[in-house]
């Protein structure tokens, strides 16, 4: 069947529930937002061209919103706890309806059993029929959960699943055997899933696939009454839990209060945070629409350091404000920081949030080291005196998502370990050169080729450098995921490469193990990458 836009949520609102805040917080979002998607459906569907959508039939089973995962989010959405993952869940949610698909909801393991047809009480009873979905959007708890209720099957329908996963899993974590062997086991990772089944919240490394949420964009005339009506010495601090302003926040708070007045959000229940000093107007933990008022007055969002990630500063870029945070140096990772500590990347962050510094930066985004406080104050002094429009990248817009969630379900169809997709042969890479340098593919055959070899550049990157690093420095990303022939027995998540001693290439022989962020002192990595749209890196030129 073919898929219709849809603009009305109201079924969505039902099939979403109640009885919980968290699901309360997600519905109040679907209806703020419902006349931006309602605008975004009707322009994708004029720009699609009539194109044949496929209706897909779609399990979203939101495990960590489920009784059996312990549900910590729930009882902390009005008290400062993390709402992150709830707007992502709301938005994907959306985007799924909104495209047309055909949705079931699920946020309970009978819910999940109900809808897989695994009977009731028979837990570990594997699901023996067909799947009756496509897809399934999921996240870890619900994978780990669907492991416990589907058994052995879930191996066989394991390529319908789409795990949502905020911070990202990098192949050298998910490969079982390779991370047991290397020490890259986590309490997450190792479930030999192909990489791209991975969404994340921000772009954070192409070997995953981009899922966002989205922001709400502001029209012309709201955009020219934001810039009327800035108050250009009003700062508002990023962080809702009173715990975010402990420790070593003074000194550059009392620079910020120098020259600002300084706005907080922070949860309080009856009295006053201690941590939160006495000349903050702290206006309380604010229902996501009142932020979004606050943002359009002030000129500032600063960020402590934490939390890491999150949608707020984008909103408040969006509504016009600049967002300041800090540098970290050295970047946190998992190697060195206890909140990423078990997470399965590597992945090194080099300040509160990497999207907005390298994919926006200034004049929106600065990013300053706080302990020197002379770049601190004339950082505070430049954004005073700079104007800035309100900005949301468009993968952040409501159309954006929509067409970052339609070209996956559409093309993104046989996502399996094993080798499919795109098969390259014969000789890809020319001598290296000293320097890096693009050299292009010949002898090339792809029977399904989702992006298109068209988009495909190869590049080598210099000893140490990922392919993550070696495509952007080269204006492009890296699409590491076509099988090649195999040259070289060692098994290896820096392969593709050249290694620097031996003087030879090595192939990957693994598909589960072509990593974009994989890099090594002794190797230059051979990066396949691709082109990308403007404002929309998940896809590339001609992947519409
Ligand atoms: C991130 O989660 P957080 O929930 O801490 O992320 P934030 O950027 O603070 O914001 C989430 C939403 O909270 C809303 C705001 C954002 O959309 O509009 N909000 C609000 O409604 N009222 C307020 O007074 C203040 C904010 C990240 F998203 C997670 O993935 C991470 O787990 C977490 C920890 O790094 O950080």
């Amino acid at each position: 069947r073919q898929a219709a836009f849809r603009t009305d949520l109201s079924v969505l609102l039902d099939q979403v529930g109640t009885g919980k805040e968290s699901l309360s917080f997600m519905k109040r979002r679907i209806r703020r937002l419902a006349q931006q998607w309602a605008t975004a459906a009707n322009r994708l569907d004029s720009k699609l061209e009539q194109r044949w959508r496929d209706q897909k039939k779609i399990l979203v089973h939101v495990g960590f919103l489920t009784e059996e995962s312990g549900d910590v989010f729930s009882p902390k959405v009005l008290k400062g706890g993390p709402l992150g993952e709830m707007v992502q869940w709301a938005d994907i949610l959306t985007a799924l309806h909104v495209l047309g698909h055909n949705l079931k909801i699920s946020m309970s393991v009978k819910e999940l059993q109900g809808f897989l047809g695994v009977p009731p009480g028979r837990g570990s009873c594997p699901l023996t029929g067909p799947l009756p979905f496509d897809l399934i959007y999921t996240d870890y708890h619900g994978l780990q959960q669907m492991k416990q209720h589907m058994g052995l099957s879930l191996k066989k329908h394991k390529c319908h699943i789409r795990v949502i996963d905020t911070f990202g899993t990098e192949p050298a974590y998910n490969h079982e055997e390779y991370a047991t062997l290397h020490g890259y086991r986590t309490n997450w990772g190792y479930w030999n899933l192909n990489a791209r089944q991975y969404m994340t919240m921000f772009p954070h490394t192409p070997d995953n696939s981009f899922m966002g949420f989205v922001s709400e964009e502001l029209n012309e005339t709201e955009k020219r009454s934001i810039q009327q009506n800035k108050v250009n010495n009003m700062a508002v601090v990023y962080g809702k839990e009173a715990s975010m302003w402990k420790q070593g926040k003074e000194g550059f708070l009392q620079i910020l209060h120098q020259y600002m007045e300084v706005h907080g959000t922070v949860y309080y229940e009856t009295q006053r945070p201690p941590e939160v000093p006495a000349f903050v107007k702290n206006h309380g933990l604010l229902p996501q629409h009142e932020l979004q008022q606050l943002l359009r007055k002030a000129k500032l969002f600063i960020g402590f350091g934490f939390p890491y990630e999150g949608p707020a500063p984008l909103e408040a870029i969006a509504n016009g404000c600049i967002f300041l945070q800090p540098k970290f140096h050295p970047p946190h990772s998992s190697l060195n920081h206890e909140f990423f500590r078990g997470k399965p990347t590597s992945r090194e962050v080099s300040s509160q949030h990497p999207y907005a510094e390298q994919y926006i930066g200034k004049p929106h985004v600065m990013t300053v080291d706080y302990n020197n406080s002379l770049e601190f104050d004339s950082a505070i002094r430049e954004i005073m005196r700079t104007k800035v429009e309100p900005y949301l990248p468009y993968e952040y817009t409501c159309e954006g998502m929509l067409e970052r969630v339609h070209a996956y379900i559409q093309h993104q169809v046989s996502l399996h370990g094993t080798a499919g997709g795109n098969r390259i042969t014969g000789p890809l890479f020319v001598p290296l050169p000293n320097s890096t340098a693009l050299v292009w593919a010949s002898n090339v055959t792809a029977p399904v080729a989702w992006p298109p070899l068209s988009s495909l550049r190869l590049l080598v990157s210099q000893e140490s450098q990922s392919c993550v690093e070696a495509c952007q420095s080269a204006g492009f990303i890296c699409d590491l995921k076509r099988p090649t022939d195999v040259v070289d027995s060692e098994i290896n998540h820096i392969l593709p490469a050249f290694s620097v001693m031996r003087r030879e290439c090595g192939l990957q022989r693994d598909p589960l193990l072509f990593s974009c962020a994989g890099h090594s002192p002794k190797y230059r990595r051979l990066c396949p990458c691709r082109d990308l749209r403007q404002g929309q890196v998940a896809l590339c030129r001609d992947c519409l």
